[in-house]
């Protein structure tokens, strides 16, 4: 075991008392060891032309780069400890604010979508430990990214999705979720108890063009949008694709097609133009060029501020998967993602700590936004006060080998989220 630091019950030194009195503007982070564990964790599936990452949850990058955090983790004085789906934790002793985000990424993921939040979390909890500061833990949690469902490490940890159902989700590949986490062996203790944690902040990129528009370094989140989610499945008729008539067919992609193009009409009253949806993947069969596909299997996921509307354009897709169904003569079915991850307000507490160090750290240059992407703290806000701040994110790029921000921004992030932390803690 490492340094663990001085001992928390020494005298305030200068710098505590100096905080605490109000005096103090920076908490003694450390930029330079904060930027090379940056760039050490991208290294783990690090792409060689780019700054992007594949590091897809349990594969065996990420579960290098979890056993590297673990080690940091160690080092810095925390008890390091995994879970049974892959979330790891560094654990102060006793009571402590949990700071994190995830560790796993995109299949082309950016370098510091998730991994931001883990390391500044990590360096917050060095630094605080160093200086005799409040206690911290730090966490990185398994799949945000969905290789298996949505956010799945922080569903099953915050008890939306239970472990059994989450044992039973599919990757686009087909390799089951029990099957994947079985990779962590030895690694899996228990499940953290979550009444442990006085609340959660999480540090992300924005992913979106707002800040990075208006030269702002900070956005402050007041809530997080909710997601839905549908597998659909489309039956036509497998056949010939030079012998069957065009009238005559039952084509799976032209019925998915249809669906597709006709959504924006069918939403036309109900969504903002902060509404989103998306038909990310999609694998026709037997997916060859001379054959007619007789089956195309899709996602499509829509996403929301408003629960309300979230159901309303549920209704129009359902409507609409009906409606195709009985033009094309194909059978259309759905599987419902199975956990609803719904819109989130942040906690006003940690919104106003947030945007007090935000005043304090970069006066002028931030903001109150929603996350349009969705994040951990969403499945914890049920659980405990949930915050989270934004840096900007390079012309709005993210879930992109290219996705990358200032280092100067993630250096301002970093003193904004210390300085909420210690304030919270
Ligand atoms: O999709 C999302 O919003 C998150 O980046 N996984
Ligand atoms: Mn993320
Ligand atoms: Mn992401």
């Amino acid at each position: 075991m490492g340094d663990r630091g001085p001992d928390r019950k020494a005298p305030l030194d200068g710098w505590r008392a100096a905080w605490l009195n109000g005096g103090m503007k920076n908490i003694p982070v450390d930029p330079a060891r904060f930027l090379a564990d940056l760039h050490a964790l991208r290294r783990f599936g690090g792409d060689d032309a780019t700054k992007g990452v594949r590091r897809r949850a349990l594969m065996p990058d990420d579960i290098a780069a979890r056993d590297w955090l673990a080690g940091r983790m160690q080092e810095a004085g925390l008890a390091v400890h995994f879970d049974p789906v892959g979330n790891l934790f560094g654990l102060a002793e006793g009571p402590s604010l949990l700071l994190g985000s995830h560790s796993d990424t995109q299949p082309e993921g950016g370098w510091l979508d998730g991994a931001l939040g883990v390391i500044a979390a990590l360096e917050i909890a060095r630094a605080l430990r160093e200086a005799g500061g409040p206690q911290v833990s730090v966490v990185s949690f398994q799949d945000e990214e969905g290789r298996f469902g949505a956010l799945t490490g922080s569903s099953v940890w915050s008890g939306k999705l239970p472990l059994e159902a989450a044992d039973d989700l599919v990757a686009t590949d087909g390799t089951r979720f029990a099957q994947a986490r079985a990779a962590l062996g030895a690694r899996a203790g228990d499940f953290v108890d979550p009444g442990r944690f006085s609340g959660f902040l999480e540090m992300h990129i924005e992913q979106g063009p707002v800040l990075d528009q208006a030269g702002e370094a900070i956005g402050v989140v007041t809530g997080i949008v909710g997601l839905r989610q549908l597998h659909v499945t489309v039956r036509g008729q497998q056949n010939h694709a030079g012998t069957t008539p065009m009238a005559h067919r039952r084509d799976a992609f032209g019925a998915a097609a249809k669906i597709a193009t006709a959504l924006p009409d069918r939403f036309a009253g109900i969504v903002t133009p902060q509404s989103v949806w998306t038909i990310g993947h999609i694998v026709l069969h037997p997916g060859a060029s001379s054959v007619v596909p007789g089956r195309a299997e899709f996602s499509l996921q829509w996403r929301d501020i408003d629960a309300g509307r979230l159901d309303r354009m549920e209704a129009a897709i359902t409507e609409l998967l009906a409606d195709v169904a009985a033009d094309t003569g194909c059978e259309v079915s759905v599987a419902r993602l199975r956990h609803d991850l719904a819109p989130m307000p942040m906690d006003a507490a940690m919104q106003a700590a947030l945007s007090a160090a935000a005043e304090t750290v970069a006066p002028g240059r931030w903001r109150a936004m929603p996350s349009g992407a969705l994040h951990d703290a969403s499945n914890l806000a049920g659980l405990m006060p949930v915050g989270m701040v934004f840096v900007p994110s390079i012309g709005g790029i993210s879930h992109a080998f290219e996705e990358d921000t200032a280092e100067d921004d993630l250096v301002t992030g970093l003193r904004v989220l210390a300085e909420a932390a210690a304030r919270l803690g």
